[in-house]
């Protein structure tokens, strides 16, 4: 019969209070580690960001993605992004601010924030690995318009450990989609980043706030130790 074995139950350090986890029905879910978000001449850039803020995440995402593929968890990178006739970009998202280059004009990554464009890759330190799953999303949520909520559930998924940039952006609409789906997030604080500091912190106290009303935060540590502890 086919099927993973069942999981030992793992013990995570969290806010608003430790969680217990099964790897075998939790994913690892890294949103939107692009070189377009990441390094200068991308989207990211573009919005008059400095994009050096979002370096930190690099390394405790890193950290994660090893831990989870020892620990055999799902692992799913998402990128947002649009086709190349940007005929899934709204007109309302193209319009938007005051860009330096909107999206679909040329960068110096190739067109701005458009699939098969290098600045639309995943930065090497996070590379995907065959088998794991890429969800390329339109919008900032990465369940909306993608398959995500089926890779998810042929797994019989229940928990997602979420990091990813930025934090208040598509890490936490995803978080609330997630939330709304009934999965259980923990949001790996460390291993996000925003390109505003304040909003990054505001968008963790968020999630915890009110005894975890979006769900639950942890730092990468933490994380890493539970993956690596097996039973609590
Ligand atoms: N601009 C910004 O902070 N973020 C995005 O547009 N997308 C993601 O967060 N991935």
């Amino acid at each position: 019969m086919a099927g993973t074995p069942p999981s030992p139950t793992a013990r995570l350090e969290a806010e608003p209070a430790p969680l217990a986890f099964e790897a075998g029905t939790t994913a690892l879910v890294i949103i939107d580690m692009q070189r377009d978000f990441l390094e200068p001449g991308g989207f990211g850039e573009s919005l008059g960001n400095d994009v050096s803020r979002l370096a930190a995440a690099i390394a405790p995402a890193a950290a994660m993605l090893a831990a989870a593929r020892r620990a055999g968890l799902l692992v799913v990178h998402t990128r947002e992004g649009h086709r190349p006739d940007l005929s899934d970009a709204p007109p309302a998202k193209i319009a938007r601010g005051a860009p330096a280059a909107r999206i679909g004009d040329p960068g110096r990554m190739g067109r701005i924030l458009i699939r098969g464009e290098p600045g639309h890759d995943i930065v090497p330190a996070l590379r995907p690995r065959p088998g794991e799953p890429v969800v390329d999303k339109p919008g900032k949520g990465a369940f909306y318009a993608t398959d995500l909520a089926g890779i998810l559930s042929a797994r019989r998924i229940e928990t997602l450990l979420v990091c990813g940039v930025t934090t208040e952006v598509c890490v936490h609409t995803t978080v609330r989609e997630a939330n709304d789906r009934g999965y259980r997030c923990v949001v790996i604080a460390d291993a996000c980043a925003s390109y505003i500091p304040a909003f990054h912190e505001a968008g963790l106290a968020m999630i915890k706030a009110q005894g975890g009303i979006f769900g639950w935060v942890a730092q990468s540590a933490a994380a890493v130790s539970a993956l690596g502890g097996g039973a609590a």
